[in-house]
């Protein structure tokens, strides 16, 4: 069995299909995580599946990475727009990265338009809701064979 895909997910997002599913879906994170083992499984991968609230937490989870991930899928949510912490982590990971976003934050605020994490991403999959996800999952493993 190959090492796993890191699935992560950042801040506010274990608050999904609570609150503006007409933005972010219907779907609760766990629903998410389901489906990602699905996609994951089909495809011959394990996944880690995690999301935090806190910056330091997403950057030792990235560390982690290096050691013991195939590749890394990441929403950092909010954090993609501010946090070169989360960029420098991802520059030293040393595995493939895909930058996952439910949402399109190009057709959204001005502010949303820049993603730090771009940077140290091969691809983005975005604005297809839980699918994103799936999708990111499914290059992620195209891209750590
Ligand atoms: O579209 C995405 O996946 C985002 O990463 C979501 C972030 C946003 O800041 C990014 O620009 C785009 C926000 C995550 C907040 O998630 C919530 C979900 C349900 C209810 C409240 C917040």
């Amino acid at each position: 069995m190959p090492k796993p895909i890191y699935v992560l997910s950042g801040p506010n997002l274990n608050l999904l299909g609570t609150r503006e599913p007409e933005i972010y879906g219907r779907d609760t994170l766990e629903d998410v995580r389901k489906r990602c083992e699905a996609r994951a499984t089909s495809l011959g991968y394990e996944i880690v599946f995690r999301q935090s609230n806190h910056e330091g937490e997403l950057v030792d989870w990235i560390q982690e990475a290096r050691e013991k991930a195939s590749a890394l899928v990441i929403n950092p949510a909010a954090y993609g727009h501010t946090s070169v912490a989360l960029l420098d982590a991802l520059k030293a990971v040393g595995v493939p990265v895909v930058e996952c976003h439910l949402s399109n934050p190009a057709a959204r605020e001005a502010f949303r338009h820049h993603s730090y994490v771009s940077l140290a991403a091969t691809g983005l999959v975005s604005g297809f809701g839980a699918a994103s996800y799936e999708l990111a999952v499914e290059a992620a493993a195209g891209l750590a064979r």
